[in-house]
């Protein structure tokens, strides 16, 4: 509905800055060698690549900023200020009618990826898969690692104590009521007075249960686009959100997550809407795996979320 051809940009966002594992940054790498492009042109889609993060390396650079910026609350604002605001330029600017598929890294680039995604498309919902909530705020962030922070940093919640590196984020680019959450299990204290005071809608693995994944996609489909079936959307997909003896190379996990089927199936649903217009797929960490196998596991789970939202069908 929304895009005029079959085209697609794979935005590449190697990037680690938002938490402190290392590994993470070689998730595009990976899931490309595993051959993500090749997958997309058998599915009908036009391909290309875009690298916004090419010119720096944010890894050595890791290195240093871990020691400068020891002492503010969140950790490495400078790093993962200037590469989410490369990321949103060329969310913003690059991708023209494309869908827009952006790699990571760790969930911090969805700053970016968001944020340009609404420039064009103001009114798009999102829906976050995810174990965790990622809305802790400069405030309440416990960690300091602002892969747990993007969402609040999208809404513009305690704007006044941004890093400055992340002042570029447009204010409230993101509102409370366009989001919408699946899977989650571990949420801070912080964060749930965050999610009850601004009413924001959310499926933890308690309401997966009690009311099963098809009705679960089904209320999150209908709470983002807010009577419009026309909505475009937004997959921004944490594979921690998969159950983890299927997804173990991954920096944050947590135990009794979504079957790989419920994982497929409410990207299978939402794609089935015809209005997807993009998806970050985010948290693959290839050097978390002890052995081969379950490198490939994790690979290959994020490969099927990418085939799943962009038109693979069992029949
Ligand atoms: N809530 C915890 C924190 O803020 O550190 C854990 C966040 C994990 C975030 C991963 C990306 O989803
Ligand atoms: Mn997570
Ligand atoms: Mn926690
Ligand atoms: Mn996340």
């Amino acid at each position: 509905k929304h895009l005029k051809e079959k085209s697609v940009s794979i935005v590449l966002a190697p990037f680690s800055g938002g938490q402190g594992k290392g590994g993470v940054e070689n998730g595009p790498d990976y899931m490309l060698k595993h051959g993500l492009e090749k997958q997309l042109q058998e599915l009908g889609w036009k391909t290309s690549i875009k690298e916004p993060l090419k010119d720096t390396n944010y890894e050595e650079l890791k290195q240093t900023a871990t020691e400068k910026s020891a002492t503010s609350k969140t950790k490495r604002g400078d790093l993962v200020g200037e590469a989410t605001k490369k990321i949103y330029n060329t969310c913003k600017n690059e991708i023209g009618d494309d869908f827009q598929l952006t790699i990571g890294g760790d969930h911090s680039i969805a700053m970016g990826s968001i944020a340009g995604l609404l420039q064009r498309y103001p009114d798009a919902g999102i829906i976050w898969i995810d174990a965790h909530a990622d809305i802790n705020t400069v405030t309440t962030t416990e960690s300091g690692n602002l892969h747990g922070c993007p969402v609040s940093f999208l809404m513009g919640l305690d704007k006044e104590n941004y890093p400055p590196e992340l002042q570029w984020i447009p204010n409230q680019v993101l509102k409370t009521d366009k989001i919408c959450y699946i899977g989650l299990r571990d949420v801070d204290a912080g964060e749930k007075k965050i999610l009850q005071e601004n009413n924001i809608k959310a499926f933890s693995m308690y309401h997966v249960d009690r009311f099963g994944i098809n009705s679960v996609v089904e209320m999150a489909i209908d709470h983002v686009s807010k009577g419009n079936k026309d909505c475009p959307l937004m997959i921004s997909y944490d594979v921690d959100a998969l159950e983890p003896s299927y997804v173990k190379c991954t920096g944050t996990m947590v135990k009794n997550g979504l079957t790989l089927r419920e994982g497929f199936f409410i990207c299978e649903r939402i794609a089935e809407t015809g209005n997807l217009v993009a998806l970050d797929v985010v948290e693959v960490n290839p050097e978390l795996g002890t052995n081969d196998m379950d490198i490939l596991d994790t690979i290959m789970a994020g490969c099927a979320v990418v085939r799943c939202t962009m038109g693979e069908t069992l029949l």
